[in-house]
């Protein structure tokens, strides 16, 4: 295991860029142990990577599952941490039930509906007053061209307004939390002009929506410094904040699938290390709409990406090492935060 005591004198992420937006970092229930020193360092907000999505929290009707999401709240409150709360409504890790009725048959819309709300209701009354933010809607936009929205049992049942509707229980819940939209291949021109008339028709028919989270699972290569600006730019023109909420560098490209790396090379690092810099001078410039930006995950000893998409495969695609260490990686996040 690594040790805590090993995070050094660095300065403090969050308050290098403490004038621009706060630094967040996806935890879950290890890494709140393994990763405490570094966390509670760098970071000033926190997002369960899996402790609050629907299958963890509500793995049958009646019954709820708080403890581990509850030790992440703490966590953040011992150290001063805003919380964001991922996710509400998603195709994925979702349990089963909820689509279902006794027989195994489908249940009908009003019946998902209001599943939907009692799940929603009891999840953001719970934590008032702690979670600042919630991604309400995760990733419902199609990736192919010629497809709006993703299939899903949330749209075969329910229908379109399945969207609208978690935000309206969402915002009648907790009044006070700030919401949002979440997704991925989010700066893919095709994607994003999707996303962007989704939210612009939601916005305009009134809908309780406060912002886009854009989830910047990135590489060495995509996107482009124009695909970003451009991006942001468009996402910025409909007057909502903007989060940047899972934040990664893999040092492969999405369709590259080789196995043999065991250790990230110093040429593959120092171009990282050039992705963030060329990223967070971005964010910098965009800080009057971009008011957080969490990382998915911390440090190398532990990432989504080691499983994704090829299985058991390694990756390094954070500032700090398997060590806590800073990288070349955070020595230019630094440069940029006092540029
Ligand atoms: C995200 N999906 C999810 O929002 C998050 O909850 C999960 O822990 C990890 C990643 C991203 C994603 C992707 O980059 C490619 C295909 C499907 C999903």
């Amino acid at each position: 295991m690594v040790q805590n005591s090993k995070v050094t004198e660095s300065k403090r992420l969050h308050e290098v860029f403490g004038d621009y937006f706060s630094i967040g970092a996806a935890v879950n229930s290890k890494t709140i142990h393994t990763q405490r020193d570094l966390l509670s360092y760098h970071y000033n907000s926190i997002t369960a990577e899996n402790e609050m999505k629907f299958e963890s929290l509500h793995p049958c009707e009646h019954h709820y599952t708080f403890e581990h999401a509850d030790r992440l709240i703490s966590f953040a409150k011992e150290h001063e941490m805003e919380v964001r709360g991922h996710t509400l409504v998603w195709h994925n890790q979702t349990s089963k039930w909820v689509f279902e009725q006794q027989d195994g048959n489908l249940v009908d819309r009003q019946t998902l509906l209001k599943r939907m709300q009692s799940h929603i209701e009891t999840v953001m009354k719970r934590y008032k007053g702690q979670i600042y933010a919630w991604d309400v809607v995760n990733e419902v936009v199609s990736d192919k061209n010629e497809e709006m929205l993703r299939p899903s049992k949330w749209l075969d049942i329910v229908g379109e307004d399945f969207i609208s509707k978690a935000f309206e229980y969402a915002h009648s819940a907790d009044p006070n939390a700030l919401l949002f939209y979440n997704d991925y291949n989010e700066f893919v021109p095709k994607k994003r002009e999707k996303i962007y008339s989704m939210v612009k028709s939601l916005k305009e028919n009134g809908t309780p929506i406060h912002g886009i989270g854009l989830q910047a699972h990135w590489n060495l290569e995509y996107p482009t410094q124009d695909l970003i600006r451009q991006g942001l730019e468009r996402y910025a023109s409909l007057g909502l904040q903007l989060h940047i909420t899972e934040l990664d560098v893999s040092v492969f490209n999405h369709d590259d699938r080789r196995t043999d790396l065991v250790e990230p090379t110093e040429a593959l690092m120092e171009m990282q290390a050039e992705r963030y810099e060329m990223f967070f001078n971005i964010f910098k410039e965009y800080s009057d709409v971009i008011s957080s930006v969490t990382f998915w995950g911390a440090a190398d000893d532990y990432t989504w990406l080691n499983d994704f998409p090829v299985r058991g495969r390694r990756n390094w695609p954070f500032p700090f090492d398997s060590n806590h260490q800073p990288k070349k990686s955070y020595w230019k996040l630094l440069d940029v935060a006092r540029s």
